[in-house]
């Protein structure tokens, strides 16, 4: 499997790991500590050193309750920052769902765009097709504003799996390589935890048409799972979460804390394969 970038290829022959860079004052889990260049810039450095491969750039908070901010506050906390970034070399992701702050990302470097909405909007499409961006189409029920109040599916596997094979083929039929594209069942975007296990459940069904990238890192299933109130103190556990799931055949996976997922995983992976 690879997945195909703006301007390079992703051999998924192993598990990836895509550090998130949080440059917003509200983040769940580390809001406020990366919105100077500076201390994003040299964040960035350190998931790569740690083992990222990827470093995925968001201005937008979706916790549960946040809202949105404006095209030019969102770009301005974005762009000197992958810029930094790509000039370094790194391999940057703008999280964004705004179609005009990808534009502006992939003219400063970015090589993916991964959209919490699933490129629902159509402006995205175009932006994706024309730059030929990698991207990730990630599942949200709702808005962050109002995801959390009582989401409801009759079958969660099937309704996230068919919206998300629906979102490809409509970026397919836009002139987007099948390549380029992975999915994301968006743990905590509009579900309970229920509906988030069911998902973890059915990873290798959710990723038999497609590379799948997997964000648990830090939620706040771990809160009801295991009583872990603290979102730092979840880092553990979601490493371990990763884990399991390379078993079910994911090999991108969207973390915090990068050296703790990159044990994990590597352990993962040599026992899947038998090797070292
Ligand atoms: N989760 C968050 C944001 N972006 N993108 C993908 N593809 N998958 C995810 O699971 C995902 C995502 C939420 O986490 P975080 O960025 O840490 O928090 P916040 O949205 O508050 O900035």
């Amino acid at each position: 499997m690879i997945w195909r970038l703006r301007t390079r290829v992703l051999e998924l022959d192993r598990p990836r790991l895509v550090g998130i860079l949080n440059v917003t004052p509200d983040s769940f889990s580390d809001g406020g500590r990366f919105v100077d260049i500076d201390h994003a810039v040299a964040h960035a450095r350190r998931l790569v050193d740690e083992g990222a491969d990827i470093v995925d750039v968001g201005g937008e908070s979706t916790r549960p309750g946040s809202l949105p901010v404006s095209v030019s506050e969102e770009t301005e906390r974005v762009i000197p920052v992958v810029e930094r970034l790509a000039a370094e070399g790194m391999v940057v992701s703008v999280d964004t769902s705004k179609p005009e702050v990808a534009l502006a990302a992939v003219a400063a470097g970015a090589e993916i765009i991964n959209d919490v909405t699933g490129m629902r909007s159509p402006g995205m499409r175009q932006v994706a097709s024309g730059s030929r961006a990698g991207v990730v189409v990630m599942h949200m029920k709702g808005s962050p504003a109002d995801m959390q109040t009582e989401p409801r599916y009759e079958d969660v596997v099937t309704e996230v799996a068919d919206f998300l094979e629906g979102q490809v083929r409509r970026l397919i039929e836009g002139g987007v390589s099948a390549e380029s594209v992975v999915v994301d069942p968006g743990i905590g975007f509009g579900k309970t935890t229920r509906h988030n296990l069911e998902l973890l459940a059915a990873l290798d069904r959710l990723g038999r048409n497609r590379p799948v990238m997997l964000g648990v890192s830090r939620k706040s299933l771990f809160r009801s799972l295991a009583g872990i109130d603290d979102p730092v103190e979840r880092d553990r556990i979601s490493a371990v979460a990763a884990a399991l799931a390379v078993g079910e055949g994911v090999r991108l996976f969207r973390v915090h804390n990068v050296a703790y997922h990159r044990e994990a995983t590597a352990l993962a992976w040599a026992m899947v394969r038998g090797q070292p």
